[in-house]
């Protein structure tokens, strides 16, 4: 079979330079081959430099100072704010909120939203193929109000169950809360089909773009969810920031999340009145410089291009999909490659995912292995755990070819 080699979409050497990690060896003589962009990516040094210039020059607190460097830093993170709000097409900068993480966002609208919202009997619809971060929030919340958690089946191909979908809205839901590609089977949901079937029952949508956002366009005037939530460090970002997206009406009719400085307008000593969004939402110093190396990882994202992102990341995972079919003993799990994003999760029979796993960290290959924090999903395709291959904009083929030959490898040495 003929591929389009990656090489042919991006400049992979080139985008390999500006990830300094990748030049690093895992010991000596072993080189990194870094296949677990699914729990975290690589930072490229354009934000890791961003990141060491703010806290060279301008460090400082947001929103407070009048001070230079208190201006300077509050206009970096406003920048980021604005570059987050331009990515994902949202109409306002003020609909762009800052927290810590996917799973933060997740449970800011459960705490907030869901808790001045919902009332006992009210029905909640979900997937089976949910990360626990879009699971446990709403347990929670269903424990505390006496709420029904539905849920959307997977197929054994992977897919979501369409026509099921449809008799539950039939319960008149009032969120339908899905991850739009999972980070198990890469089956990229179609978000678009599945928000306008619930918003035309009158559901409220939050989508889960921890796995989209990084890795093909999303916009969320096309899209039209009610929430969108994402992490950083997903795309190229650091760790400890990430978004919620909201439509404003929602934003403002939502009660705080947590209490504190930034996101009040007036304290007296037994009462407060609390500051528009997305400050409202925003208590306590936020991560700055966090939020500055994400905006630059924006600008380095959009300067590669993220159709070219979602070509490239197409083209390895169908090459990675047929040369691990070949192997004896390996099942692939998940959708057909066009349906997916860049994410292979696997067993070798006879040998444990956490066998599979170490084998390869011998030969430099870093994935994961377990249940990826969706032990739901495990449960139902009947696997404890499962290997996971992860793919992003710096991989290529002979990536995918080291991991094939590392599979080998682990077979022979367990004689399988
Ligand atoms: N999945 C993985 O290895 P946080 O940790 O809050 O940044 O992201 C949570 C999250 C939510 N939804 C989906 C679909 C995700 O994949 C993740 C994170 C990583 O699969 C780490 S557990």
């Amino acid at each position: 079979m003929e591929f389009v080699k990656p090489e042919d979409i991006l400049d992979i050497e080139g985008i390999q330079a500006d990830f300094p990690i990748l030049s690093r060896e895992v010991r000596p003589g072993v080189g990194l081959v870094y296949l677990d962009s699914t729990a975290t990516t690589q930072k490229p040094i354009q934000v890791i430099s961003k990141m060491d210039d703010y806290y060279r020059m301008a460090n400082a607190n947001i929103h407070r100072g009048i001070h230079t460097l208190a201006e300077e830093a509050t206009a970096l993170f406003e920048e980021a704010r604005g570059k987050v709000a331009r990515f994902i097409n949202a109409p306002s900068e003020k609909q762009v909120i800052f927290t810590r993480n996917t799973t933060e966002s997740i449970n800011l609208v459960a705490q907030t939203w869901g808790r001045a919202m919902l009332k006992s009997g009210d029905v909640i619809v979900l997937t089976e193929m949910e990360h626990h971060s879009n699971l446990i929030p709403w347990q929670m919340l269903a424990a505390e109000k006496n709420l029904q958690l539905e849920f959307i089946p997977v197929d054994a191909d992977g897919y979501l169950d369409l026509d099921e979908y449809e008799h539950l809205l039939n319960l008149g839901p009032k969120l339908v809360s899905f991850t739009h590609m999972s980070n198990v089977l890469g089956t990229i949901n179609p978000a678009k089909v599945i928000t306008q079937m619930a918003q035309s029952s009158g559901a409220i949508v939050l989508i889960d773009g921890a796995q989209s956002v990084p890795h093909f366009p999303v916009d969320v005037q096309a899209l039209n969810p009610d929430f969108l939530v994402f992490s950083a460090h997903k795309m190229c970002g650091p760790t400890g920031v990430g978004v919620l997206y909201g439509k404003k009406t929602l934003l403002d009719e939502m009660p705080p999340f947590l209490g504190g400085g930034d996101m009040i307008k007036s304290v007296e000593l037994r009462s407060f009145s609390f500051n528009a969004v997305p400050h409202k939402f925003e208590a306590g110093t936020p991560a700055i410089a966090e939020a500055i190396g994400f905006g630059a990882a924006i600008d380095y994202l959009q300067y590669i291009g993220l159709d070219r992102i979602a070509a490239q990341e197409q083209v390895l995972v169908e090459y990675a999909i047929e040369r691990m079919s070949e192997v004896p003993g390996v099942t692939v799990y998940g959708p057909a490659a066009k349906d997916r994003g860049g994410v292979t999760s696997f067993n070798v029979q006879g040998i444990h995912a956490h066998d599979v796993a170490q084998i390869l960290d011998g030969d430099g290959i870093a994935i994961r292995a377990g249940h990826h924090c969706a032990m739901p999903l495990h449960e139902k395709l009947n696997i404890p755990a499962s290997a996971r291959a992860s793919y992003y904009l710096y991989n290529s083929i002979s990536d995918i070819d080291k991991l094939i030959n590392s599979i080998y490898r682990a077979k022979k040495i367990f004689k399988i």
